[in-house]
């Protein structure tokens, strides 16, 4: 095989490329999208805060097949229900999961239902999940409500869960811990990512110590999870009723993984902090205008509270700090129309253009 061609070879999701590292067995039927192996991208000059001689990265996970890292955790839990012979998965979502859930369903030929909050569900997330078939509920209720319902619902009747309390989901995220790793050659410094059921940042600590264990890196990162301030139980220690943010992927008052999660931030010696709407808003601009990447709102957390810590002086020269940016932009296009400036109505003449441009 030529160079050319080794470099095309053909990714085959993530289950096959870290199988020894999964619970999956020669019987297991791998529902995949070719998800994973997404780009870790270096930023600069997204904040003056950040000293010069901390590199900073983003994991772009919007580049997953349904656009968010849901696919990593889905893949897992979906084969597995395959494989125990289930016909019918549910989940209760503020989005992505619902999308990630009804396109894995559809493949592996399953019904899917999502339960969701009404009217608190990004446009792009909505229309991913009615084009991939599933049957959509929407309730008088905020998330956390909803994923009552499911839990209770999916003990009655035969309807698998694949919200990330099905332990398959974590299985698949922390293969994201893994690229960072091979793409880094080491574990980053800090790991900075948003937190809303806190899954994710569980799955990330759980990848890093398998890595750890097994000798793939010599260290392990210092993990720093963000809330979104209206919807910060873990930095406050306690339930939020009716959690409020911008951010609507991570709006979420009492995260099934909070257990999971503290103990990430607990044995990592990390944080978890909340960041306002308004510095989401100013990580999720400016990583759009100077750097070019398209998050969702909730994914700048991460940025937006590495900028915050850096304007505390927490890094240091030679440091390396990975932001998982969680879901891509087109998620969420109302949000984005909303925060820049509206397109401009000209006369179709060459007078016209010109001026606009000189302007
Ligand atoms: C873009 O889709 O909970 O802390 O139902 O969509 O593992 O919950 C989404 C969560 C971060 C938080 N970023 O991850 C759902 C859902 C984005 C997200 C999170 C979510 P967890």
């Amino acid at each position: 095989m030529t160079v050319a061609m080794e470099k095309q070879r053909r990714w085959p999701g993530l289950i096959e490329h870290y199988r020894e590292f999964l619970p999956v067995s020669d019987s297991t039927p791998v529902v995949t999208l070719l998800e994973g192996n997404t780009p870790l991208i270096e930023i600069t000059g997204i904040s003056e805060a950040i000293p010069k001689g901390v590199r900073v990265y983003v994991k772009y996970e919007g580049l997953n097949p349904t656009g968010s890292f849901k696919d990593r955790g889905m893949t897992m839990a979906i084969s597995k229900a395959a494989e125990e012979g289930a016909k019918a998965v549910i989940c209760a979502s503020t989005g992505n999961t619902s999308a990630s859930a009804a396109a894995y369903a559809a493949r592996a030929g399953m019904r899917c239902y999502v339960v969701v909050e009404g009217g608190a569900i990004a446009m792009g997330k909505l229309s991913q999940a009615l084009i991939h078939g599933a049957k959509m509920l929407s309730v008088d209720g905020n998330f956390d409500t909803a994923l009552r319902l499911v839990r209770e619902v999916a003990q009655r009747l035969p309807v698998k869960l694949v919200n990330s309390v099905n332990p398959y989901r974590l299985e698949g995220q922390k293969t994201a811990a893994f690229e960072v790793c091979d793409q880094l050659g080491e574990a980053p410094d800090f790991l900075a990512i948003p937190v809303g059921n806190a899954g994710n940042i569980s799955a990330y600590w759980k990848g890093f110590k398998e890595y750890r264990g097994v000798g793939r890196i010599g260290k392990l990162p210092v993990m720093l999870g963000f809330q979104a301030a209206g919807a910060a139980p873990l930095v406050e220690g306690r339930v939020i009723p009716s959690p409020k943010t911008i951010a609507t992927a991570i709006k979420i008052g009492d995260p099934a993984s909070r257990r999971l999660a503290l103990a990430a931030r607990d044995e990592s010696g990390g944080r978890i902090e909340a960041v306002s709407d308004e510095e989401i808003l100013d990580a999720y601009q400016k990583l759009a205008r100077m750097a070019g990447v398209f998050c969702e709102p909730a994914s700048a957390a991460s940025v937006a509270g590495v900028v915050k810590l850096a304007g505390k002086g927490f890094f240091q020269q030679g440091q390396r700090i990975v932001c998982v940016l969680t879901g891509h932009g087109l998620k969420d296009p109302d949000r984005a129309i909303a925060s820049a400036e509206p397109p401009v109505t000209i006369p179709a003449t060459i007078e016209a253009l010109t001026e606009a441009i000189k302007a």
